[in-house]
């Protein structure tokens, strides 16, 4: 359950955040399997509360009524059109599965949900999966308000309500066997696997036990006996009662050290400094390699949710962002996930975003409108579409050109300015200090003169950006400058001219 099953040498998880299913199979066909990405993790596709208060915020997805496949992505025949596209192309699709709870407790009652359900949250009566008061772990939770008070408590946090959502008692076969039955219809349609979220507020065994139920992945698309690729949902900054060394035997786990220190050393903050990544990945306590699911940015933390805090770099750092997007793709730890936004409406008050709950770019109906794709490839229409930024798709292929080759030929000035290479097929070099820099550097790349992905790339025979000649011996001299757009550079094999 660890493995991805990414197909053609392809290595990247890019998740589009709340696209509809019609845009997802057009982005798979028309730009992700060109560009060599692995999948897509989307946003989840079971039936969902609707809010008017606030008006239709992007959270009420993580708010289920049933699992009935109709979201604001969209319909279930769109949905099994998504997945029969993407698959045809070689992009994989992996679920936000929301197993660990219902809506909230102040939901109401009525048929505002995506397909129009009939619910009762005060009831706690779902009829159409169907639960009853019966599913819930009321009984286990201790604490007064029924909700989670204190995350030192390893009981409070697995079986009380996590912000008031009415949360499932996973030890309950029936339970169990509703949460596999969804699950097994996803990976029956075609789905390679599951981000699941909130896993720190379920039992291991219980998870263990669910997954167990899951059938193999369906052979339209993938190998025989290919167990579904896992990812869970496990916040573990260091310190708290609950680790991730409990989830990383089922499957791997999101390592969100790994945005919060990258934030923190492109950041220079906490007297960080590039050159003290020459030990990234395991070197700095992140889990083992073969369990880490990394990224820059998610969903949360890009708007103050969940956890990280304010080192996080996003797209409104777009600069920053490029940079640490970059390294993360072109350092060998993890399984790599890009993340495509939308953009809001921010309205700081006292370091507070007031609008941290807009949805995405919405009609006066309130459907999500689709992506609209510029003449320069760039987004429209208040999608950001950071996987489709230049230094971001190349560095999508970059890592899938330099797959399996260890990092080799490491430099640095001790400082801000690291650079290092992927045996013979790849090398980066990159700074975040203001600075000029005119360094001679070891590459491990075959002599020849190779195309810069970052300022540009290689069209046909030409470089629409810097040229980089390394010589026989592997050298190649490099100068950038902090006026530069981005203060880094990177070559590979399939770039040389
Ligand atoms: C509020 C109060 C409660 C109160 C309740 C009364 O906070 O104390 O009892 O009203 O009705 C939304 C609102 C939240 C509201 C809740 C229930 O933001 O204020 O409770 O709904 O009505 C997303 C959002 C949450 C949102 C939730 C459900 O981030 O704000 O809650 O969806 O709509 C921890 C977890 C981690 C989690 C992270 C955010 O360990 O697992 O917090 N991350 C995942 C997802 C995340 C999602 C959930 C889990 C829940 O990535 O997007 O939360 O599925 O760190
Ligand atoms: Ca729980």
């Amino acid at each position: 359950q660890h493995n991805p099953h990414f197909k053609r040498g392809r290595t990247t998880i890019v998740h589009l955040f709340e696209w509809r299913w019609s845009d997802i199979a057009a982005e798979c066909e028309r730009f992700l399997a060109p560009k060599g990405f692995g999948g897509v993790q989307i946003s989840p596709p079971n039936e969902h509360i609707v809010l008017d208060q606030p008006w239709r915020p992007w959270w009420q997805r993580y708010q289920p009524i049933s699992y009935d496949l109709c979201s604001r992505s969209g319909s279930e025949e769109e949905f099994k059109d998504m997945i029969i596209r993407c698959n045809n192309v070689g992009v994989n699709i992996y679920v936000d599965a929301v197993i660990n709870h219902m809506c909230g407790s102040g939901g109401g009652e009525g048929n505002h949900s995506s397909c129009g359900s009939w619910f009762s949250a005060s009831k706690k009566d779902f009829p159409s999966v169907p639960y009853s008061a019966w599913d819930f772990s009321v009984n286990k939770c201790r604490t007064s308000s029924g909700d989670i008070e204190n995350y030192g408590d390893i009981f409070q946090v697995r079986d009380c309500r996590l912000v008031s959502l009415l949360d499932l008692d996973l030890e309950k076969d029936y339970v169990r066997g509703k949460v596999a039955e969804y699950m097994n219809k996803l990976i029956d349609l075609g789905v390679a696997g599951f981000r699941v979220d909130a896993c720190k507020h379920m039992w291991p065994g219980d998870l263990e036990n669910v997954y167990g139920r899951l059938q193999n992945l369906n052979t339209t698309w993938f190998p025989r006996d290919s167990k579904p690729f896992i990812f869970q949902e496990v916040i573990d900054l260091g310190g708290e009662a609950i680790s991730y060394t409990e989830y990383v035997h089922l499957g791997r786990v999101t390592e969100f050290k790994y945005g919060a220190k990258l934030g923190k050393v492109f950041r220079k903050w906490d007297e960080e400094k590039l050159f003290y990544t020459r030990t990234w990945g395991e070197g700095w306590s992140f889990m083992s390699d073969g369990n880490a699911v990394v990224f820059v940015d998610n969903h949360d933390n890009q708007r103050g949710h969940g956890a990280g805090g304010s080192s996080i770099i996003t797209f409104w750092d777009s600069r920053l962002y490029k940079m640490a997007v970059g390294y993360m793709l072109a350092h060998p730890y993890g399984v790599t996930r890009v993340m495509s936004s939308y953009s809001w409406n921010r309205n700081f008050v006292n370091g507070k975003d007031q609008n941290d709950w807009m949805g995405p770019p919405s009609n006066t109906n309130g459907s999500t409108k689709s992506v609209s794709v510029n003449p320069d490839q760039t987004c429209g229409d208040g999608w950001v579409c950071e996987h489709r930024w230049r230094q971001i798709t190349n560095m999508v292929i970059f890592r899938n050109v330099v797959n399996g080759q260890p990092q080799t030929n490491w430099w640095d000035n001790q400082s801000n300015q690291v650079a290092f290479g992927r045996g013979d097929r790849g090398f980066i070099y990159c700074f975040s200090t203001p600075s000029t820099l005119n360094v001679t550097l070891n590459t491990g790349m075959s002599g020849g003169t190779y195309c810069d992905v970052i300022s540009g790339q290689k069209e046909g025979n030409n470089c629409t950006g810097k040229q980089i000649l390394v010589s026989d011996d592997g050298h190649a001299h490099f100068k950038i400058s902090n006026l530069d757009e981005d203060p880094f550079v990177a070559i590979h094999a399939e770039s040389k001219i």
